[in-house]
C-alpha cells in the first residue's frame, strides 16, 4: 500500500537523497532536492500505475492509443503532488528540510514537446483519460530539443535550442527491452505471389514511459514516448582504421530522427525527416499495440474489439497504410479485410483549415522513404472509388501529392473537429464531397482543459475561495461551478474574488518588474493575448488599437482613462517573416509607451520572452481580460480561451471556434464580442478595397497607420514598417482593417464595465462558474462515447 503519510514522504526523500542521488544533506543542491523529492512522489505513482495496468489486463478492457507528434506535459512535480492530494504535505516536509517547495517546483524544466494548442490539448487529455479511469496509452516521440527557447535582442525573435533533457529526468521509466525495429527506403519483392518490403535503413525505437495520474490517484495511464538509437551501434572495422566519423554514422543517422521538434505549425514543407518521424512514431506504436493484443491472447481479427486508436491530426496518418501492411505483411490477413480491421481502430481529429498547414506529400518523396506503403495507398484509393465512387476529382493520391487529409479520412470510422463551428466547417468547407459520401462519419468535441492543472494548481486563491463556497469535489465534477452563480449577487463573496484576483496581478506585477523591468500598477486592467504569433490570430490587431489608445492618452492625457496593461505572450516560427515583424512591432511600441512620462500607468506594453505552459500558469491567473480576436472561421477552437474563462477573465472575441460556445455558456452581456462573423468573412474579401475602404472610413486607423509609418516606434529607422503598413492597407487577407472600428468599440466598452467595480467583478465571477462545460472531461466523455466505444475501467 501506498504510505501517504509525512513523516514517510520525508523518509522516502532523504532515502532517495542518499540513495539515488548519492547525496549528504548539508551539501545537496537546490537540483538534489527537487530530484529526491520528485523520485519520493513518482513512487507513489508506481503502485496506482501497477493496479491500473493489472486491472485492464484482468479485465480484459478495451484500450485507447492516443498518437501525437506533440505533447505539450510542461512541469509535472506539482500536478502529480496535487493529483495524488500531496501537495500541502510535501510543501511542509519540504520547508522541516529547509526548502521552500514554490523553488523546487520552478526548478524544473518545462517539457516544451509540442508547438501549441495540439500539443497542449494531448497533454490535457492524458490528465483526463487518467482521471476518468479510461485505459489510454499516449504515444509520441522523445524529443531531445522541444520548442526553441525565445529571447528579444533589440527586440526582434532570437531563437536558442531547448535542453531541458541535459538534466536527469525524474519521471520516465527507460524501456530498453520495449524496442522495435522502423525501416525506411529500400524496395519491395514479390516472393511467393505476396509483396515483401525490404527496407534500405533500419532505426530502433526504444519506450521511454512517464506515468500519467488521475485525479485523486484512482488511475494511472503511460504515456510512451520513443527515442531512435541505432540498430548498429557502431563500425568498429572503420573505427580502427581511424575513420572515427564515419564509424558513428550509423549512430547520427538514428538520433537525427528524435532530436528535435519541428518548430513550424503554420507552414507545411514537404520535408523527408518530417515524414520519417511521423511514420517513426507510427510504426513504433502500432507494433507495440499488435504486441500487447496478442500478448492477451486474442486474435488479429477481433483487434478493433479491443483497440481504439485515435490520431491527433494527420501527423500519425500513416497509421491506416501501416496497420493494413502489419496485418497483411506480417500477419497474413486479406487486404480488404485489414482495411476494414483498421478503419474500425482508427478515428480522425482535424485541428486546423488552414490550407497551408494540411500536410500532402510529394509522391516521389513518400515512395521513396515508404515504398510498401505507396502501393498500400494505391490500393487504398482504389478500393474506395470502386466502393463509393467519389467525383473524379477527391482522392487520396492526387497531382503527384499523398493528400493525408483525405487518408486520414478514409481510413477512420469517426473524423471529428473541435469546436461545433470547426467541425461544421469540416463538414462543410474542407471534405464536402467525402462528407457526402459518407454521412455521419464527421461528428464534433468541442475541446476541453483540465482544471487540475488550469484551475487547481495555477490558481490558489480562485481555487480556496470556491471550495469554501461549494465544497469540495468541484475538481472532477466541473459543472458545481455553477454553484457559484447564486453568490455572484453577495458582498462578501466578490470581495473573496477580487482579492483573490487581486493576489494573483500583485504577484505577476513583481515578476513582470523583475523579469521584463517594467513598473505595472495591480489596479490597472490587466488585458492578456497569449498564443503562437500568426496573422490569423491578428496580434497586428490588438497593437494597432494600442497605438490608437496611445494617440488618444497623448491628445488628451487629462480624460479619465483607466488603467491598462497589454501583456503579449507567444512565439514565431523561425522562418515565419511576418509574424517576426509584428514581435519586432509589439517591443518597439513597448519601448515608446514604456518611456513615455506623459502616459504614466494610463497604458503599459509588455512582452514577456518565451511563453511557455508555465508562464500560461502565471499569467492567466492574473489576467482581466481574455484576447481571443482571431478572423472568424481560422481558429478550429481555442483552449487558451477557456483557461481564461475558468480563471474569471472575460472574452473580448471575434465569433470563432470555441468562443462561440464560450458566448453561449456565459451569456452575451459578460462577453465584449465584435467583428465580421464567418460567413461575412468571404464576401468582404470578395471586395477588393475592402482595407482600403476601412482604413478610410476609420480616422483613428489612419492615425495609427500614420504615425507606424512615420517611424514613431523606430526612430533609428524609420522606414522598418513601411511594409507592414503597406500590406494593411493592399493585401489585408486577415481583416485587420474591416474589423478595427468593431474591435475599438468593444474596447471601449471593455474600459466602461471596468469602471463599474461591483458589475466587472460579476462579470468575471460568472465567467468562472459558467465554465464547467470546459472540462477537457467532458472532452473525454464525449470520444469514449462517440469514437472509442469505451467504458470507465473504474
Ligand atoms: C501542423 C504542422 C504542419 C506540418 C509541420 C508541423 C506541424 C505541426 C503542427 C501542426 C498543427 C497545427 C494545428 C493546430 O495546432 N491546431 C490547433 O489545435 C488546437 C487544439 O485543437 C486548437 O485549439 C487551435 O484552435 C488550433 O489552431
Amino acid at each position: 500500500m501506498n504510505d501517504l503519510t509525512a513523516p514517510h514522504l520525508k523518509a522516502d526523500i532523504l532515502r532517495h537523497l542518499t540513495f539515488t542521488l548519492g547525496k549528504d544533506a548539508p551539501h545537496a543542491s537546490r537540483y538534489d532536492w527537487r530530484m529526491a523529492l520528485s523520485f519520493a512522489i513518482r513512487d507513489r505513482i508506481v503502485e496506482p500505475w501497477f493496479a491500473s495496468t493489472r486491472k485492464t489486463w484482468d479485465t480484459g478492457h478495451k484500450r485507447v492509443y492516443y498518437l501525437s507528434m506533440e505533447f505539450l506535459i510542461g512541469r509535472l512535480l506539482e500536478d502529480a503532488t496535487i493529483n495524488l492530494g500531496l501537495r500541502d504535505m510535501a510543501e511542509q516536509v519540504m520547508a522541516d528540510l529547509g526548502q521552500d517547495f514554490r523553488a523546487l517546483v520552478e526548478d524544473e524544466p518545462d517539457a516544451a514537446l509540442g508547438n501549441g494548442g495540439l500539443g497542449r490539448l494531448a497533454a490535457c487529455f492524458m490528465e483526463s483519460m487518467a482521471t476518468l479511469g479510461c485505459p489510454a496509452y499516449g504515444y509520441g516521440i522523445r524529443y531531445e530539443h522541444g520548442l526553441f527557447r525565445q529571447r528579444f535582442e533589440a527586440g526582434r525573435q532570437v531563437e536558442t535550442p531547448e535542453d531541458w533533457l541535459t538534466q536527469r529526468h525524474p519521471w520516465e521509466f527507460e524501456r530498453p527491452e520495449a524496442a522495435y525495429t522502423i525501416g525506411f527506403k529500400g524496395e519491395v519483392v514479390t516472393r511467393d505471389g505476396r509483396e515483401v518490403w525490404l527496407p534500405g535503413e533500419t532505426v530502433l525505437a526504444e519506450a521511454h514511459d512517464t506515468p500519467v495520474i488521475g485525479w485523486a490517484g484512482k488511475w494511472a495511464n503511460t504515456l510512451r514516448l520513443w527515442a531512435a538509437k541505432p540498430t548498429t551501434l557502431f563500425d568498429l572495422a572503420r573505427f580502427n582504421r581511424g575513420d572515427y566519423a564515419a564509424a558513428a554514422e550509423p549512430e547520427t543517422l538514428a538520433r537525427t530522427l528524435s532530436r528535435v521538434l519541428y518548430p513550424d505549425d503554420t507552414t507545411y514543407q514537404g520535408k523527408e525527416l518530417r515524414l520519417k518521424q511521423e511514420f517513426f512514431l507510427t510504426s513504433a506504436a502500432l507494433q507495440d499495440i499488435l504486441r500487447r493484443h496478442l500478448a492477451g491472447g486474442y486474435k488479429v481479427a477481433d483487434l478493433a474489439q479491443h483497440v481504439a486508436i485515435q490520431m491527433n491530426d494527420t501527423h500519425p496518418a500513416i497509421a491506416g497504410p501501416e496497420l493494413i501492411r502489419l496485418l497483411v505483411d506480417d500477419h497474413g490477413m486479406e487486404f480488404d479485410a485489414a482495411l476494414e480491421t483498421a478503419r474500425a481502430c482508427l478515428g480522425y481529429t482535424n485541428h486546423t483549415l488552414l490550407p497551408e498547414a494540411l500536410e500532402r506529400w510529394a509522391t516521389y518523396t513518400f515512395g521513396s522513404v515508404l515504398p510498401r506503403h505507396m502501393q498500400i495507398v494505391e490500393r487504398i484509393d482504389s478500393w474506395h472509388r470502386r466502393t463509393y465512387h467519389p467525383p473524379h476529382y477527391v482522392g487520396i493520391v492526387k497531382h503527384h501529392e499523398v493528400r493525408m487529409g483525405e487518408m486520414a479520412f478514409v481510413m477512420a470510422h469517426k473524423v471529428n473537429g473541435v469546436s461545433a463551428l470547426h467541425s461544421d466547417l469540416v463538414q462543410q468547407n474542407l471534405f464536402p464531397e467525402l462528407n457526402a459520401l459518407h454521412p455521419g462519419r464527421i461528428i464534433n468535441q468541442t475541446n476541453g482543459v483540465t482544471p487540475r492543472r488550469w484551475l487547481k494548481m495555477c490558481n490558489r486563491p480562485l481555487s480556496a475561495l470556491i471550495t469554501e463556497t461549494v465544497g469540495s469535489g468541484w475538481e472532477d465534477d466541473l459543472d458545481r461551478l455553477k454553484g457559484l452563480e447564486s453568490h455572484v449577487g453577495d458582498a462578501g463573496f466578490l470581495d473573496g474574488f477580487d482579492a483573490a484576483k487581486r493576489a494573483n496581478k500583485q504577484a505577476l506585477s513583481d515578476w513582470i518588474a523583475q523579469e521584463c523591468g517594467v513598473q505595472v500598477s495591480p489596479d490597472a486592467l490587466f488585458d492578456v493575448q497569449v498564443k503562437r504569433i500568426h496573422e490569423y490570430k491578428r496580434q497586428l490587431l490588438n497593437i494597432l488599437e494600442t497605438i490608437a489608445r496611445y494617440h488618444d492618452i497623448k491628445a488628451n492625457p487629462g480624460a479619465d482613462w483607466v488603467p491598462r496593461v497589454k501583456i503579449f505572450g507567444g512565439k514565431a516560427a523561425p522562418g515565419y517573416v511576418v509574424a517576426k515583424e509584428i514581435i519586432h512591432l509589439i517591443n518597439d511600441v513597448a519601448a515608446v509607451v514604456n518611456a513615455d512620462p506623459e502616459v504614466g500607468d494610463r497604458l503599459k506594453v509588455v512582452y514577456p520572452a518565451n511563453y511557455n505552459v508555465s508562464l500560461a500558469e502565471r499569467l492567466i491567473p492574473a489576467s482581466d481580460l481574455s484576447e481571443q480576436i482571431s478572423t472568424a472561421g481560422k481558429e478550429a477552437s481555442g483552449t487558451g480561451n477557456m483557461k481564461f474563462m475558468m480563471n474569471g477573465a472575460p472574452t473580448i472575441g471575434t465569433l470563432d471556434g470555441a468562443n462561440v460556445e464560450i458566448l453561449q455558456e456565459v451569456g452575451a452581456e459578460n462577453f465584449f464580442l465584435f467583428g465580421l462573423t464567418a460567413d461575412q468573412v468571404g464576401p468582404r474579401r470578395a471586395n477588393p478595397d475592402h482595407a482600403r475602404d476601412a482604413i478610410l472610413a476609420s480616422q483613428s486607423l489612419q492615425d495609427v497607420l500614420q504615425m507606424i509609418a512615420e517611424g514613431r516606434f523606430s526612430p533609428d529607422e524609420p522606414g522598418r514598417y513601411h511594409q507592414l503598413v503597406h500590406r494593411v492597407w493592399h493585401h489585408d487577407y486577415f481583416l485587420v482593417a474591416s474589423d478595427f472600428d468593431s474591435y475599438r468599440s468593444a474596447q471601449a466598452r471593455v474600459d466602461a464595465a471596468y469602471a463599474d467595480r461591483a458589475g466587472w467583478l460579476k462579470m468575471a465571477a460568472l465567467n468562472t462558474a459558467r465554465s464547467g462545460f470546459f472540462s477537457s472531461d467532458r472532452t473525454i466523455r464525449g470520444y469514449m462515447k462517440d469514437i472509442w466505444s469505451v467504458a470507465s475501467a473504474l
